[in-house]
Formats: structure tokens, sequence, C-alpha cells
């Protein structure tokens, strides 16, 4: 946990000069482009270091929500991760995917980590 706030920390240093050695009209919408770039590079570090991996899960659905695009499945473990079986919040990639959720169903979905988020790209 330490380091990473330490990090964070420093980060936010770092783009406070930054911020501050550009124009001093607009400082604090650098700082927040400048956290929201900090996020955003994070989510694209993880994708770079390797090709995106797809994911396999076989679960059985616990909850659909439509307005989220999100559903929450008991998954089994899932290997590729070195995940236990849990209750989890995935979201779909589109929405027209929630057709085939449907509470009490199991189902075997395949996912992708973008960022902090889990992403269903395909289900059967
Ligand atoms: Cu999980």
């Amino acid at each position: 946990m330490k380091p990473v706030k330490l990090l964070v920390g420093l980060a936010l240093v770092a783009s406070a000069a930054l911020a501050s050695a550009q124009s001093g009209g607009m400082k604090g919408m650098e700082m927040k482009a400048g956290m929201k770039g900090m996020e955003m590079d994070k989510g694209s570090m993880s994708k770079g270091d390797k090709a995106q991996t797809t994911h396999k899960a076989v679960g059985v659905v616990r909850k659909v929500d439509s307005k989220a695009g999100t559903v929450t499945l008991a998954h089994e473990p899932v290997k590729t991760l070195n995940w236990p079986a849990m209750n989890m919040t995935f979201k779909v990639q589109d929405k027209a995917m929630l057709d085939k959720f449907a509470e009490g169903k199991k189902v075997e979905v395949e996912f992708q980590e973008r960022g902090k988020d889990h992403v269903i790209t395909g289900v059967k």
C-alpha cells in the first residue's frame, strides 16, 4: 500500500509542478487534466505490457443491472488470473449482451481486464 501511495504522491507533485510551469491562467483545469491523464496512463500501461488477454470464467448470474450495463456473477476459480471463486460485478462490452444473462442462469463468459474494470466481451 505505502509504495503505491508514495508513487501517486510523487506523480501528483510532478503534475502540479508541470501545471504551474505552464500558463497560470487555467491552473485548476490543468491539474484535473493531469490527474485524468494519470488514471488513463495506469490503464493503458497494464494494457501495453502485453496484448489484451481474454480470460474465461464460468459462473451463475446473481444480478443483472441493465441501466449500468453490469452483471454480477458467482464465478468459479479463474486460473489465468489466479482468482478463487467469488462474487463479482463485470461490465458488458455491449448492453445488447445483457439479453443473454438472467438471474440464476449458468454462463460461460470471456472477459478482459481494462483498467480497474472487467469487461465481458463474449458469453455462451
Ligand atoms: Cu472474481
